[in-house]
């Protein structure tokens, strides 16, 4: 029986956009031309194993395609799918230093995008579920080509936020501030069809997602916080279970459907946290927020936080608002 009629994600775009009277369609085409680089990105994920087996001569793969580590060529892929697009005055990625120019030869928007084309590509070898992360916002500054300004806005301001997950399916998952909606790539037609409407994360737990390793190295609150996560009491559904993979988009996906927590928090070899502001945080804490769920930095709200350059981290303390705010009683007493 299907459950939502077929929704494809351009569908589903055009929809949200709908709902704005002063939409141009903008934002559509752009969201389409990201839809577009998914799919190239899943093929290239999917296959990456099979380059090694099924072998390539020199830079080649037996494909015929120059053979790069994955997340360069995730990297190049999305700035190649969207830079001729008209709708972007900038672009700003994890894996490239400072902006990202739009070409002379090519119209210059009122969007800019944020990305981490591939994170957690260092999975890849081991088959474990990848993902890319994106966000989008409007220009502030007049006309031209996009600045610093347009690049380090708060993440209240984003218009638009979502992932792409490259997992045992390939699921696009996003929100225009209208609720969070997941889509699974079915590659025989190659199209995303509408498979979570309207997702809502529970309100605590089972799972907590922390690197345990680190242990020795958090503040005495991060340490009482992950102790009591572990004491037996089923009134409060406790213990909790561990679910790490190293991958946030997984581990992310996971607690968004089923409940938990995800931290990253300070520790003696991360004072500012390890993970990215404009191309990890502000993204999935966008996402978190229209699910019901809190993200913070075990102080601020993520979405409140001014970037100060492109390479901000922040710790990053995300998932069900019970678990995440409880986290932070722990943390205020340390
Ligand atoms: P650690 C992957 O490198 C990543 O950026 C995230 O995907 C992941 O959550 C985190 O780092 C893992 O970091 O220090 O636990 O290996």
């Amino acid at each position: 029986m299907i459950k939502h009629g077929i929704m494809t994600l351009q569908r589903h775009i055009m929809e949200q956009e709908r709902k704005f009277p002063m939409a141009t369609g903008e934002f559509s085409g752009l969201m389409s031309d990201l839809a577009v680089a998914a799919k190239i990105l899943a093929r290239s994920v999917n296959k990456a194993g099979l380059i090694d087996v099924l072998g390539f001569t020199g830079d080649e793969n037996i494909f015929g395609e120059e053979v790069k580590k994955l997340d360069i060529l995730a990297n190049e892929t999305i700035i190649h799918a969207l830079d001729h697009s008209g709708h972007l005055c900038v672009m700003a990625s994890e894996e490239s230093d400072g902006l990202i120019e739009i070409p002379d030869y090519h119209p210059v928007g009122k969007y800019v995008m944020l990305f981490d084309p591939l994170d957690g590509s260092s999975n890849i070898d081991v088959n474990i579920s990848i993902g890319t992360i994106f966000s989008i916002f409007r220009r502030v500054t007049p006309s031209g080509k996009g600045t610093l300004a347009d690049v380090l806005q708060q993440g209240n301001q984003q218009v638009a936020a979502g992932y792409v997950l490259y997992g045992s399916s390939t699921m696009f998952v996003y929100s225009t501030g209208q609720g969070l909606h997941g889509f699974t790539y079915d590659p025989s037609i190659g199209e995303f069809l509408l498979s979570n409407e309207d997702m809502k994360i529970p309100e605590h737990g089972p799972y907590y997602s922390i690197n345990e390793g680190y242990y020795h190295r958090w503040s005495e609150g991060m340490r009482r916080y992950v102790s009591y996560l572990k004491e037996e009491d089923p009134a409060t559904g406790r213990p909790y279970s561990l679910r790490y993979i190293g991958s946030l988009v997984a581990d992310f996906h996971r607690n968004l459907l089923y409940g938990g927590i995800f931290l990253y928090p300070t520790d003696t070899l991360h004072p500012k946290g390890k993970l990215r502001l404009l191309y990890e945080a502000n993204s999935l804490a966008f996402l978190v927020e229209q699910a019901g769920g809190l993200a913070t930095d075990g102080v601020r709200r993520i979405l409140d936080i001014q970037p100060e350059d492109l390479g901000h981290r922040v710790p990053l303390i995300i998932g069900s608002k019970k678990d995440v705010e409880l986290a932070m009683d722990f943390l205020r007493e340390s």
